[in-house]
C-alpha cells in the first residue's frame, strides 16, 4: 500500500447499533441487513462525490480555500491528480460506500488543448479503473464539468457561440467514454450555466432548442458506444444563472416531452435544488416518480442561507418521505443516493469528511427503516386510499378513464346535490407521522 491519507480511521467504518457512542461507527446503516426484501446497501446505493469530498477547498463567495489536503501537495497537477485518486479510494473504502461519482475536471486537469485534456483524463481514468478493480468500488455516474472554464461563462450547449458548444461536446464525448470504461451505472447532465440572466441579450427559444439538440447528440453517442446505463438530467432553479432552463422536476419533464426525450432521460433529484425551487425534496421526488422518470438522488440539505449550500442530509422527516417514494417505486434501477454534500468551511480536518458522510448514511438508513415500517403498518396509505375511494368506481372511474363528459357530470352533480365537506385531517396525520419519526423503537 502507498501513502495513507486518512490515518485517523484505521479500520473500515462498522455498524455498531444505536447504543454505540463511537462517532466513527454506523448506528443505523447495517449494509447487509435485509429490509423490505433487500440488503440496505442495495436500497441505498451510497456514492461519494469526488468534487466536494476530494476537491472541495472550503471556499465561499467571501474567501478562497482554507483546507490543506495531504493529497494536494504534489509538484505537478497530474501528480496531485494521481494522489487524489489514491486518497479517494482509501476514503470510500474506509467509509464502506459502494460507489463514487465524478466530473471529468475533478479527476484530471484541463490541458492546453483538446488533445492534452483528453490525454490527462485518459491517464487518470486508467488509474481509477485499477483502483476500482483493487477495491470493488463502482461508479454510480460520471459527468462533465461544463461550467468552470471561462469559455462556458455564457453556457455550454446554450452558448451563443457554437464553437463553445463544440468544446462542450468534446468534453462530454470523453466523459461518456470514461464512464463506459469505468462501468458506470449512469451519466448525468446538470445544467451548469445553461440559463440566462437577462432576456435583453438572450434568445431563450433557440437556447432551449440548442440544449435539446446537444442532449440528443450525447445520448446517441453514448448508445453507439454501448453505454447501457441511465442518462440523467438534474433540475436546479438558478445559481449560477438567474434562470436555469432545468428549473425543477416539472419543468424538466415538460422539456423532455416538448423535445421528445422522455424515454431517453431520467431525473436526478437533488434535495437542495428542490428547496431552492421553492418545493420540498419529496415534492420533486414524487413529481419525477409520478412521471415514471425518477432515476437517482443527490442527497444533501440546504439550510436557511438561500444558497446551494450542499450540507449533509440530517433532516429525518424529509428523508423518510424520500425513502417512501423510492420504496414505492420499487427501488432504484441504476441510481442511488449520491452525497452531493460538503463539510463546512470551518470543518478543516480530513476526519470531518467521515463525520459528514457517516451522518448522512445513518440519516438515510434510519429513514429507510422508518419508511419501511410506515409502509408495513399501512395506516398512512390506508387513509390516503380511503380519501380517493370515490375515484375507484362509478363516476370517478369513468372520469379517470376519459369516458365521461361535462354534460354528464352536470347531470350527476344536479342529481346528487352538494358534496359533503370531509376533513383532510392533516394535523392528525402529522402527529401520526411524527410518532414514527420520534419512535425510539425503529432501529
Ligand atoms: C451543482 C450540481 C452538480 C451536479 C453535477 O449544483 O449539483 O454538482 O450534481 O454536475
Ligand atoms: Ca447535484
Ligand atoms: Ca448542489
Amino acid at each position: 500500500m502507498g501513502k495513507e491519507y486518512f490515518p485517523e480511521v484505521s479500520q473500515p467504518i462498522a455498524y455498531e447499533g444505536v447504543d454505540s457512542d463511537n462517532p466513527l461507527a454506523f448506528h443505523y446503516y447495517d449494509a447487509d441487513r435485509v429490509v423490505a426484501g433487500r440488503p440496505m446497501k442495495d436500497h441505498l446505493r451510497f456514492a461519494v462525490a469526488y468534487w466536494h469530498t476530494m476537491r472541495g477547498t472550503g471556499s465561499d463567495p467571501f474567501g478562497g480555500g482554507v483546507y490543506d489536503r495531504p493529497w494536494g501537495q504534489g509538484s505537478t497537477e497530474m501528480e496531485q491528480a494521481h494522489d487524489t485518486m489514491d486518497a479517494s479510494f482509501e476514503f470510500v473504502s474506509k467509509l464502506t460506500a459502494p460507489f463514487w461519482c465524478f466530473h471529468d475536471r475533478d479527476i484530471a486537469p484541463e490541458g492546453g488543448s483538446v488533445a492534452e485534456s483528453n490525454a490527462n483524463l485518459k491517464e487518470i481514468v486508467d488509474h481509477a479503473e485499477q483502483k476500482q478493480n483493487e477495491t470493488g468500488i463502482k461508479l454510480l455516474w460520471g459527468t462533465a464539468n461544463l461550467f468552470s472554464h471561462p469559455r462556458y461563462t455564457h453556457g455550454a450547449a446554450t452558448n451563443p457561440d457554437p464553437l463553445v458548444t463544440a468544446h462542450a461536446a468534446a468534453q462530454v464525448r470523453r466523459a461518456i467514454d470514461a464512464t463506459i470504461q469505468l462501468g458506470g451505472a449512469g451519466y448525468t447532465f446538470w445544467g451548469g450555466r445553461e440559463g440566462y440572466a437577462s432576456l435583453i441579450n438572450t434568445n431563450l427559444k433557440q437556447e432551449r432548442e440548442q440544449l435539446a439538440a446537444f442532449l440528443k447528440m450525447a445520448i446517441a453517442y453514448g448508445r453507439s458506444q454501448g453505454f447501457e446505463g441511465d442518462f440523467y438530467i438534474e433540475p436546479k432553479p438558478g445559481e449560477p444563472t438567474t434562470h436555469q432552463y432545468d428549473y425543477d422536476a416539472a419543468t424538466v419533464i415538460g422539456f423532455l416531452h416538448e423535445f421528445d426525450l422522455m424515454n431517453d432521460l431520467k431525473l436526478n433529484i437533488e434535495a437542495n435544488h428542490c428547496t431552492l425551487a421553492g418545493h420540498t425534496f419529496e415534492h420533486d421526488l414524487q413529481t419525477a416518480a409520478a412521471a415514471g422518470r425518477l432515476g437517482s438522488v443527490d442527497a444533501n440539505h440546504g439550510a436557511i442561507l438561500g444558497w446551494d449550500t450542499d450540507e449533509y442530509p440530517t433532516d429525518l422527516a424529509s428523508n423518510v418521505q424520500a425513502l417512501l417514494v423510492v420504496l414505492k417505486m420499487g427501488g432504484f434501477t441504476n441510481g442511488g443516493f449520491n452525497f452531493d454534500a460538503k463539510v463546512r468551511r470551518g470543518s478543516f480536518d480530513t476526519v470531518d469528511l467521515f463525520h459528514g458522510h457517516i451522518s448522512g448514511m445513518d440519516t438515510l438508513a434510519h429513514s429507510l427503516l422508518i419508511a419501511d415500517r410506515i409502509i408495513q403498518d399501512g395506516e398512512i396509505d390506508a387513509f390516503i386510499d380511503q380519501r380517493y375511494a370515490g375515484w375507484k368506481e362509478g363516476i370517478g372511474a369513468k372520469i379517470l378513464s376519459g369516458g365521461a363528459t361535462l354534460e354528464e357530470l352536470e347531470e350527476y352533480a344536479a342529481a346528487q346535490g352538494e358534496a359533503e365537506k370531509r376533513s383532510g385531517r392533516q394535523e392528525l396525520r402529522e402527529r401520526l407521522f411524527n410518532k414514527y419519526i420520534y419512535s425510539k423503537n425503529i432501529h
